[in-house]
């Protein structure tokens, strides 16, 4: 190929759609150490935290469904780390925990991620390392599988719900193994919010809000205030037939998708015994027509039906805690008279 047709095709290559992503370069989360302002300024100046690329939650990551997803774990922290894709059926070796599906990645080292979500749906990504710390400290982000044919609305919005625990001077409280947090209901933040992004709602719209629970222990009950609509997915998967909204409860790491009607000032909030705590708000200014069309079910995700020949029944004995009886277990917690990994 002589010059000219060299920087003619390669130019062409530009402008051209790509088709097959196999020698694109991977994105790159990098894990890193930073200050980010995550309570009111009127509260306290920055928190020192964790994240991917100067920002936690880290980079919302959205492709769509049967396209491959590549990322590049570049780890600047000065401990270990590695990346759980959590929600998505992959190949084990993708699936980041260290020590079983793959080496711990350390300080400067990077691991390759490579995999094809077979699904659509709201998923998230987050630490699997130290997860109870690395996670709390900010190691997580959301993970958008779009539809194939995605609903008619006219904004796709992702709220990541989670709390943190501060001192008085706004840092973390540095105490992520507190046997009193371990024996009760876990390690609860002081402080809760909701990220969201910066958009301009107008009344009448059609949302859809995809709601992340990234905190660790916390379960949020969700009052969304100026929506009318329904839940059309739990944890990524599609209802068969969308629910009434009502007040979503999430447990940590649980999803739930909604698509609402904008009626008024959108604000979410947690429904807590001392009141309706504020979580975020979008901002609602003027109005259009709204749709008359009802809320569709999502398009079903295809999942390979279970085998029932390899069923068996179990039963798993949840015991102990600091209010529990006792049990075999050598540990505060067990399942059937064991704790953790002992034999
Ligand atoms: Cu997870």
């Amino acid at each position: 190929m002589d010059r000219r047709s060299f920087l003619i095709s390669s130019a062409a290559l530009v402008a051209m759609p790509r088709v097959g992503q196999a020698t694109a370069e991977p994105q790159v989360l990098r894990a890193m150490g930073f200050e980010q302002q995550i309570l009111p300024t009127e509260f306290a100046g920055a928190t020192r935290v964790l994240g991917f690329n100067g920002s936690t939650p880290g980079p919302e990551l959205r492709i769509r469904q049967g396209q491959q997803l590549d990322i590049r774990l570049q780890n600047d922290l000065d401990m270990g780390a590695a990346v759980h894709w959590h929600g998505i059926r992959l190949d084990n070796r993708m699936d980041g925990v260290p020590g079983m599906t793959q080496p711990l990645v350390v300080p400067g080292e990077t691991f390759d991620y490579s995999f094809t979500p077979p699904d659509a749906g709201t998923y998230w990504y987050h630490s699997h390392y130290l997860s109870q710390e690395q996670v709390a400290r900010g190691l997580m982000g959301a993970l958008v599988i779009e539809e194939e044919t995605p609903p008619d609305v006219d904004h796709d919005i992702t709220a990541i719900l989670s709390d943190w625990k501060f001192d008085p001077e706004g840092q973390l409280i540095d105490d992520f193994d507190n046997l009193h947090d371990r024996a009760h209901a876990g390690r609860m933040g002081n402080f809760a919010r909701a990220f969201l992004p910066d958009v301009t709602l107008k009344q009448g719209m059609r949302i859809r809000l995809r709601l992340i629970n990234a905190a660790i222990d916390r379960i949020f009950p969700v009052i969304l205030k100026g929506l009318s609509g329904q839940v059309v997915a739990l944890d990524g998967m599609p209802l068969a037939r969308p629910r009434e909204m009502g007040m979503p409860v999430l447990a940590p790491a649980q999803r739930v998708d909604v698509i609402a009607d904008v009626t008024g000032p959108v604000s979410l909030e947690m429904d807590h015994r001392a009141g309706a705590y504020p979580l975020g708000a979008l901002a609602v200014v003027g109005a259009i027509t709204p749709r008359t069309a009802g809320i569709s079910p999502l398009p079903a995700n295809r999942i390979p039906p279970a085998a029932k020949t390899a069923a068996q029944h179990l039963t798993l004995t949840m015991q102990g805690g600091a209010m529990g009886r006792g049990h075999g277990g050598e540990g505060i917690w067990a399942f059937n008279d064991m704790s953790g990994m002992q034999e």
